[in-house]
């Protein structure tokens, strides 16, 4: 419980039995429900959440934004507060990132990894394709977003009533930001976190996803 309202935090992971040790020790004792959704992970995955008090859930299709939809729907709390598994967002600041959310009043609330202030935790590449995902975002939904792709956010679960989720991929994270916004009685916010470099292999193919993600971003705009 946080200031009367229940917290539950969900991880979506792939292979990432050393980051997940790392992001469960350090999660608060405010924290009610942790809920890691694993994909047929080829390592110690499970097992080290389950030991170390989350509740795992076993999703057999693959897929970022597939993980996230059957975690929220197991989902109990007031509030649910969304991380990466490879220990990059910073855990040990939800404290920061609640107090933010509710003092600001919004309803949804993105942790924004810019301005990047640890040189090593994402690359020269993955930076540009970061900028440039963000501002074609902003452009084609009329709103101002620092960081499109961030994992980390913080939203009231009753607000998932109000949304159409559907990518199964990576772009999901972008498709809840653009549910939030356009969605004239959610108010969305955006603060800064400090991102570190992630322990274990990316998952990320910055390529693929990263054209992927635009093509997903005009469909949704002109299409749904
Ligand atoms: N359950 C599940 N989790 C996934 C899948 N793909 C990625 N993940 C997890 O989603 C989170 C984000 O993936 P990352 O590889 O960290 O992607 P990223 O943060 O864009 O890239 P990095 O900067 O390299 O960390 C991690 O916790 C992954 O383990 C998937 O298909 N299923
Ligand atoms: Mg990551």
């Amino acid at each position: 419980m946080y200031k009367g309202q229940s917290i539950t935090v969900i991880i979506p992971c792939l292979n990432e039995e050393q980051g997940i040790e790392s992001v469960l020790r350090s999660m608060p004792e405010f924290v009610d429900e942790v809920i890691v959704v694993d994909n047929n992970s080829t390592d110690r995955t499970s097992e080290v959440a389950a030991a170390l008090g989350a509740k795992v859930i076993r999703e057999a299709v693959r897929g970022y934004g597939r993980s996230y939809k059957r975690g929220f729907a197991m989902a109990t709390g007031d509030l649910i507060v969304t991380l990466d598994g490879d220990h990059s967002y910073p855990v040990d600041a939800l404290s920061y990132l609640l107090e933010a959310f509710l003092h600001l009043g919004v309803d949804f609330l993105n942790a924004s990894r810019f301005p990047v202030r640890d040189g090593r935790s994402m690359s020269f590449r993955n930076k540009v394709g970061n900028v440039i995902q963000s501002v074609v975002m902003s452009i084609l939904f009329f709103r101002w977003v620092r960081d499109s792709q961030s994992g980390m956010w913080v939203f009231r679960r009753s607000i998932l009533k109000d949304m159409k989720l559907e990518a199964d991929s990576m772009a999901f994270s972008e498709e809840i930001k653009t549910e939030a916004i356009r969605n004239p009685r959610i108010r969305f916010g955006e603060i800064s976190i400090l991102y570190s470099s992630r322990l274990g292999e990316t998952k990320l193919n910055p390529w693929r996803d990263g054209m992927h993600n635009l093509l997903f971003l005009a469909k949704k705009r002109f299409f749904r």
